[in-house]
This record gives structure tokens, sequence and C-alpha cells, in this order.
């Protein structure tokens, strides 16, 4: 039986482990926002997901309330959605504790994710820095996720989460929603505007590869006049040339239109003008954002009722899963 749209279920994170880039926006939270009034949507901001790399306690505490105004921000409506933070639902780490005996560790020494990760914090190869996947797959699986959205990046993560909700049902009867990936075309992997072959990331130890979300005005013309492009004047999307297309796509994302459309706009233009153009979009349409998010900022009592409210709710939702689960392994519950 084919569920409506408003029963079907979206959840996605972000981890409070930066500041976030455009790459962030345009891959994962805008997407976020055009999808609420439509499905049953969990946000959550994923800080046991963060601190599987070292954190300062004081900053991840400080990140995950900007975090949370961010989101609310960018157009995520806490009337309509359940924005929460993970540490503040226990379920998260005690669904994870039972898949990771369904999860088998050459599987998890496998992801790609997670060899980036320890080659980049060789000096702390932790636990849960290989059990991040896992994590993941506790956070969607207890809500009983459809559909998750998400950069490209994270495709691998989400093929096994459905594995092991795969494995999960198999060895202990139909237990959890098996959840697709939501990857949109456009904007799926925003690139560096240093090296336009590599991702565009919030750890990015080059502060010029990256927009950051919170950047002013002229941070942001200054990074788009160095961005790497080529030495041809021809502003068109092609494998050979990923700077330009790269910046095609920021302007298209931010300007809401097609990436076809972009190149007509600018047939017959030189680099120069073209990426002013591009800086002062990105800058024109951060500026309502970040002001917005330091009025949300200044008010903690707000944004902390918020948060209570989602993780009230988000709890509700996960012990309903966390209850069958723990039946289905034979775990004692009482009379
Ligand atoms: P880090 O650099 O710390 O690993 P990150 O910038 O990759 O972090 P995450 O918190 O891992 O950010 O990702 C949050 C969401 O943003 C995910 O859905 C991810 O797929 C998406 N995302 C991250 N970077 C990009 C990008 N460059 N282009 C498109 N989507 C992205
Ligand atoms: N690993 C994700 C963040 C994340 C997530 C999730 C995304 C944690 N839990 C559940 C989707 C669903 C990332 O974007 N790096």
């Amino acid at each position: 039986m084919e569920e409506n749209q408003q029963e079907k279920v979206l959840y996605s994170a972000v981890q409070p482990s930066g500041n976030l880039t455009i790459g962030n926006y345009i891959g994962a939270i805008r997407n976020w926002v055009n999808m609420q009034r439509e499905f049953t949507c969990f946000y959550a901001i994923a800080d046991m997901h963060a601190i599987t790399v070292r954190q300062e306690p004081a900053l991840l505490r400080r990140r995950t309330l900007e975090l949370a105004a961010l989101y609310i921000a960018c157009g995520i409506d806490p009337e309509q959605c359940t924005l929460y933070v993970q540490s503040n639902v226990s379920a998260h780490a005690e669904l994870a504790w039972v898949l990771n005996t369904v999860t088998y560790v050459g599987e998890m020494e496998r992801m790609t994710q997670y060899k980036d990760k320890a080659a980049r914090h060789a000096e702390n190869v932790n636990m849960g820095l290989m059990d991040y996947p896992v994590l993941m797959a506790a956070d969607i699986l207890l809500y009983q996720a459809n559909l998750v959205p998400v950069g490209v990046d994270q495709r691998q993560h989400l093929e096994i989460t459905r594995d092991i909700a795969i494995r999960f049902n198999n060895r202990y009867g139909e237990t959890f929603r098996v959840p697709e990936a939501y990857i949109l075309k456009e904007g799926a992997k925003i690139t560096s505007l240093q090296d336009p072959l590599r991702k565009m990331s919030k750890s990015d130890e080059n502060p010029n590869a990256s927009v950051y979300l919170a950047d002013d005005r002229d941070s942001i013309m200054r990074k788009f006049k160095r961005a790497v492009t080529d030495s041809d004047n021809r502003i068109v999307a092609s494998d050979e040339k990923p700077g330009v297309t790269n910046l095609l796509n920021i302007y298209a994302a931010f300007k809401g239109c097609t990436v076809a459309e972009a190149e007509r706009e600018f047939e017959g233009k030189g680099y120069g003008d073209f990426k002013l153009a591009v800086g002062e979009t990105v800058a024109d349409a951060l500026a309502p954002v970040q002001a917005e998010q330091k009025r949300l900022l200044a008010d903690k009592g707000y944004l902390a009722g918020i948060l209570k409210c989602g993780a009230e709710s988000a709890a509700y939702a996960a012990r309903k899963t966390l209850s069958k689960v723990y039946r289905k392994v034979g775990f004692y519950r009482g009379e």
C-alpha cells in the first residue's frame, strides 16, 4: 500500500563540527526547507557524530546552538518539523549498540569517509570514528525514514544503512523501513574554490577554498574573485571546466535558476564579470540569513524551548522503534 506524501518520513542531520559552507547549504539544508511541507521531517544536529574527531567542548556547545539558529534562519520551521539535538535523545546511542551487532568490522574499515578521516586524524583513530556509519544508521532507522536528503558524499553511508536495515529485518523479522538517499543532481557536490576537483568542506585548512555561511560580503567577493577557473574565457558547464562549472552551480542554486539559464545569462561575458556576479548573488542571499541567525541567537530562551520540544517529540517517535527492536532481539522487558 502506497502511503501518501505527508506520512512519508524524511530524516537528515548536519554535524556542528565547524562553520557551515555554502556546500552544506546547497547540498543539504536548502533542500530540507523545500520538503518540510510535503513530508514529516526530522532534522537533527549531529553532535554525537561531531565528537568522533576532537572538539573543544565549549565551542561544540556554542556551535550546536548556532546551527539550530542557522537551520531556522535558512527557513526550517520548527512548527512544521522536529528540530532537535542528537545527544538529547538517548535512543540514538541505544539503537547504535544493537546495530553494532549486525555490522561487520570489515565493512566499516572499507568506508571511504572513515579511511579519509583516519588518514587526516592519524593521532586519533578512535572506535567512534569507525562506528560513525552505524550511529548514522541508528539515526535514520529510529524514525522509520523513507527519504534522507544529503549531498553525494553521504551516498555510501546510506547504502550501509540500507544493508544494516535489511540484515536486521532478515534476522529478527520486519522491523525497519529501508530508507533511500535523496540526492538532487544539481548542487549535490559543490567543490573547493581553490581545487575544483575536491569537495568544498567546512574543515578545509585553506580559508579561500570554502565560502562560509557566516562570511561577510568582502570575504565572499574576495574568495570568488580568487576562485580557480581556467584560461579559455567561456562560461559553460562541462567536465573539462570544473572550476567554471562549480561557479555556475553555485550561481544557479542561489539565484534559483537552472545551470542552462545561468550559462545563457553569461554568454559572451568574461570571467571577471562572472565572478563578480556570483559573489554578489551569494552575498545578497546570505545577508538576510545572517541577520536572522544573529537575531535568533540573541534569544537563547526561545532556542532552548524549540530544542526541548523537538527532543521530546523525537524521543517519543524513537522510543517506539527502540521498544520494538528490544523486543525482537529478546531483551527482557518485564511482565
Ligand atoms: P567535514 O568537512 O567536517 O567532514 P562537511 O562539510 O562534509 O564536514 P557534513 O556535516 O559532513 O559537512 O555534511 C552535512 C551535509 O552537507 C551532508 O548532507 C553533506 O552531504 C552535505 N555537504 C557537505 N559538503 C558538501 C558539498 N561540498 N556539496 C554538497 N553537499 C555537501
Ligand atoms: N554524516 C552526516 C551527518 C549525519 C546524517 C545523519 C545525515 C549524521 N546523521 C542522518 C543524514 C542522516 C554528514 O552529513 N556528514
